[in-house]
């Protein structure tokens, strides 16, 4: 394992293989709303009430109101200190990975290029049976009406999310769980580590030797499996561990 004694950021800026994984938290300065907790609310919905494929098939039209309110919500959003951090952090780092839980396609507008979405994204839409379609990205723009969203041949389209009781792109998932079991140093930021697989790679990684970090103001199921926790908001902790100016060889 890498040795917890040295300073975190001593640590991260010497690591030559590093993996982080985010929840809906590291965006919640960006104005995003997570998932639970106060303000997860949708017309006295649960978010998870409506990230469901039973929701959709009984009323597609509900659940991409759900959607469209969050597209038209997150596209006034922009990255936050956190999001930029962590961009910093890959292109100064070797071996990285970001695996991100979060739809919401923030990370990418902060300049990280090497990561993998495990849950989809929000601007991308699939035609319903359809595979997911890793890795394409799509416009941020308002949705057409009306909803729900249909095919020129009429196909029901559906967003390109991962719902409860779905796989996870396959592709993303396998490089998600090499990169946890490779990582000297492994960050799990912004997560209620409830949602399986994902919650289980911060466990993957501590058992396979990693320091593994947790930032979250919460403790979470995943905060004993963590060497160094920080009890403060992503936007704080991460610009102090990966500074504007830090680069390898100062
Ligand atoms: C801050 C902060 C700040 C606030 N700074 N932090 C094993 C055991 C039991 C169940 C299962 C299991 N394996 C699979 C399951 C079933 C299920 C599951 O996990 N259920 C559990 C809830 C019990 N998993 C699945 O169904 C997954 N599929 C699967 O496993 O397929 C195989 C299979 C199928 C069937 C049976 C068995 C196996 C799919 C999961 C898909 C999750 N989808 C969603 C919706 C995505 C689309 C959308 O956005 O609409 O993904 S649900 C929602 O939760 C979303 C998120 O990505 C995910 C995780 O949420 P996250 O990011 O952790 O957010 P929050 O809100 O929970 O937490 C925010 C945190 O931030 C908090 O801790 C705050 O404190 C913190 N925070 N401000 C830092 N400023």
């Amino acid at each position: 394992m890498s040795d917890v004694s040295v300073p975190l950021e001593n640590a991260l800026r010497d690591a030559q293989r590093i993996a982080v994984m985010t929840g809906a938290g590291i965006s919640a300065e960006s104005g995003v709303p997570t998932f639970r907790g106060e303000g997860g609310l949708w017309k006295g919905h649960r978010p998870e009430e409506l990230a469901t494929p039973e929701a959709f098939a009984r009323d597609p039209e509900q659940v991409w109101e759900f959607y469209d309110w969050r597209r038209t919500l997150i596209a006034e959003c922009s990255p936050n200190a956190g999001h930029e951090a962590l961009a910093r952090l890959e292109r100064r780092t070797e071996d990285f990975l970001l695996i991100t839980q979060n739809v919401d396609g923030l990370h990418q507008l902060a300049g990280s290029e090497r990561m993998v979405e495990l849950h989809g994204n929000l601007w991308r839409i699939r035609p319903l049976g359809s595979r997911p379609a890793e890795g394409r990205i799509d416009r941020r723009a308002p949705l057409p009406r009306p909803l729900p969203l249909r095919g020129d041949d009429g196909t029901l389209l559906r967003p390109d999310v991962v719902w409860f009781g779905e796989m996870l792109p396959e592709r993303a998932l396998l490089a998600a769980g090499e990169a946890a079991r490779s990582a000297e140093i492994f960050l799990v930021i912004g997560t209620s580590g409830i949602v399986e697989p994902a919650a289980s790679l911060a466990r993957v990684a501590a058992q396979a030797g990693a320091r593994v970090v947790e930032i979250n103001p919460e403790p979470t199921p995943l905060s004993s499996v963590a060497h160094d926790v920080f009890r403060e908001s992503a936007a704080a902790v991460l610009p102090r561990l990966v500074p504007p100016d830090s680069t390898k060889e100062s």
